[in-house]
């Protein structure tokens, strides 16, 4: 075994001659190149019976599934796509892995979403924005002729988890990404990544007919631009046949887009859902806008979005984050999922730890993703959640998708912290089936990258389920948000105020300390966010009394002395969940030294050291902010808990 994590989850030992005597990998002619993957893997790794991998073109409803069922004396994997059968052999895998009794199975696994998809914000010039894994896996300037190793390893770690697309680029796009050597380059991507059931995306600049097309201008309802675009899509598809669509931030934090001509979301999404449609093509178009107006910014996308449902092509998917201001530790979801009522909606989340202590905390993203998901927004009744919304059963949807930006680089071990390559496992495992619990994905991770011993599983679990709660309690308890130090996101600074900054970007403008109180005012005497969820939502979050003390800074500017429900005063409370989000990383180096004889030598130190940050990091934010917010509570800080430094 790599000591260095390279292997991820897939460390399968290779069957020896007389582990694999008698036994067949049997594949029907003509096989596809993803069926010879999959009989490739199977044949290595596979040490139970015989399996049988059969194509059936009548078992349409298993869409990229799979039945895996028990047939007397050997296996048989039925799918009706050639992904089926590729998906189905590593469900066995981990069956293995796992050392699960096969005897008599009989399972369908259907996925919940149609695109299952990864967003790399990853630069031409080899930068990651918001990545703390290195630098990008894409070596744009080898490519197309070298092709590293670590592509088709990529791709298969993707596969193995359900994952069938990938954007290559960053939404803050280049224009130069269309131009005719860039694309060759992605088509040399393209190529490896379809071995494994993988679809190329692309983000594009909304301006690129300008920029790179020598068009007058990118105005979507100019005759010219629109000739343009379906010129390059005919291009792309021309190299790339199984190409998957566009993903566009567009009007959105100073990249251009069709409002820059009059013109709405809608007709720039439009534009390119036509260009795309011929090839059954997508267009992601994000919902990620606001801008520095006197409207809160946790409005802004509903206020910009809802009055065009209705408008969009059916081939256009509107990408909607989490969470309503930016993928922080704790959101409420935004109230734009299910809002639209004749729009296709699909989340993102991210991956990638901008908010999260980067590769530096061990955060494990299943609870904040399936909080998200699990949400009831109510847009049709009680019972409907993001996940119900977005998956095609409450709303109809040409394709359904989900998406999740990367915490993926050249690191060795992927993904910086060994522990971050959870993540990545969780987003697949989630996209895949919705109802898997934070726990069983936990567990699946934990047994197939360390070791299936009870002893260490049981408490590394634990610590796992437990690492989200604690992040937001060392960073932002109680619905504080957005305090983080200006740009790079990492430590605390709420305190910041940079001269000239853009009011939205300063940290008082989400927390509002004085001496009154702390805590956004979005009820109806503040911003009004509430009014834009269903009821009961914008009653229970509008309410004092009611709103969820998760919540409460988010939805309230709270008086310092207000009594909490286990009786402290709210700077209390404050004091002390921040404490508690200490201790709990103390607790975790603890359980991680104590576990040292299970993981080799390089894993055990490059997470022990992880946590000496995280424990560090996690004393400086609760210092910082408490000491801050103390010139306005003007409180003592309970002798119960850690003296600030
Ligand atoms: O979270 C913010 C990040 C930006 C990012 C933007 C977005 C890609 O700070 O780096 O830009 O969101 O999602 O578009």
């Amino acid at each position: 075994l790599a000591e260095d994590g390279s292997l991820l989850w897939l460390r399968y030992d290779p069957v020896t001659a007389a582990q694999a005597a008698g036994r067949h990998i049997i594949v029907a002619k003509p096989m596809g190149a993803i069926v010879q993957v999959a009989k490739t893997e199977l044949d290595t790794y596979w040490r139970g019976p015989t399996v049988d991998l059969v194509l059936d073109k009548k078992m349409k409803h298993l869409n990229e599934g799979y039945q895996l069922k028990w047939k007397k004396d050997h296996l048989q994997v039925v799918a009706y796509k050639d992904r089926g059968l590729l998906y189905g052999a590593y469900h066995l895998l981990r069956l293995q892995q796992e050392g699960r009794d096969l005897q008599g199975i009989d399972l369908t696994e259907i996925p919940d979403y149609d695109v299952r998809i990864l967003n790399h914000w990853d630069n031409l010039d080899g930068t990651v924005e918001r990545g703390y894994a290195g630098r990008s896996l894409w070596k744009w300037d080898e490519l197309p002729t070298a092709i590293s190793p670590r592509y088709a390893a990529y791709a298969r770690s993707n596969a193995s988890i359900g994952i069938n697309a990938v954007v290559l680029n960053n939404v803050n796009a280049s224009p130069d990404i269309l131009r005719p050597d860039y694309l060759l380059k992605v088509k040399a991507l393209a190529d490896v990544f379809r071995l494994y059931g993988i679809q190329v995306y692309l983000s594009i600049n909304f301006s690129s007919p300008k920029v790179i097309g020598g068009v007058h201008d990118s105005d979507p309802l100019n005759p010219e631009v629109r000739a343009w675009w379906k010129a390059k899509v005919r291009e792309i598809y021309k190299s790339i046949p199984d190409f998957g669509g566009f993903l566009v931030k567009a009007n959105s934090e100073g990249q251009p887009g069709p409002q820059d001509y009059n013109r709405t979301h809608a007709d720039g999404a439009n534009m390119l859902a036509d260009a795309l449609a011929p090839y059954n093509g997508l267009v992601m178009w994000r919902a990620f806008v606001y801008n520095p107006t006197n409207e809160d910014r946790a409005k802004q996308a509903y206020l910009e979005f809802v009055p065009l449902d209705g408008a969009f092509r059916d081939n256009v998917i509107i990408q909607i984050k989490n969470g309503p201001i930016d993928f922080q530790p704790r959101e409420p979801f935004t109230p734009l999922f299910g809002a639209m009522k004749e729009t296709t909606q699909m989340i993102e989340f991210q991956i990638t730890q901008e908010y999260l202590g980067f590769s530096n905390h061990l955060v494990y993203l299943a609870p904040l993703f399936k909080e998200t998901l699990d949400s009831d927004t109510y847009a049709s009744g009680k019972g409907s959640t993001i996940a119900k919304l977005t998956d095609g059963t409450l709303r109809t949807a040409k394709r359904t998708a989900i998406a999740a930006v990367a915490n993926i680089g050249e690191d060795s071990n992927w993904t910086g912290h060994n522990f971050a390559q959870a993540n990545w496992y969780a987003f697949g495992r989630l996209a895949w089936n919705h109802s898997l619990t934070s726990d069983q994905i936990a567990s699946e991770w934990i047994r197939s990258t360390f070791t299936p011993h009870e002893e260490f599983v049981q408490p590394i679990k634990q610590m796992m389920l437990e690492s989200r709660e604690a992040a937001v309690n060392y960073m932002m308890p109680l619905g504080l948000h957005h305090i983080f130090a200006f740009d790079h996101h990492y430590g605390p600074e709420p305190w910041g105020d940079r001269q000239g900054g853009r009011p939205d970007w300063m940290p008082w403008y989400y927390h509002n300390a004085n001496s009154a109180g702390l805590g956004f005012d979005r009820s109806a005497t503040g911003s009004n966010a509430v009014s834009q969820y269903f009821a009961p939502l914008d009653r229970i979050y509008g309410d004092l009394e009611t709103c969820p003390e998760n919540f409460l800074l988010w939805f309230h500017h709270v008086p310092w002395s207000y009594q909490m429900k286990n009786g402290r005063s709210m700077w209390a409370e404050l004091c002390y969940k921040y404490d508690e989000g200490v201790q709990q990383v103390r607790a975790f180096q603890q359980i991680w030294d104590k576990l040292e004889s299970h993981v080799d030598s390089q894993r055990f130190a490059d997470v022990q050291s992880k946590l000496k940050i995280q424990a560090k990091d996690a004393v400086w934010w609760k210092d910082a902010c408490l000491l801050y917010f103390q010139t306005f509570s003007e409180q003592p800080i309970p002798y119960a808990i850690e003296r600030p430094i």
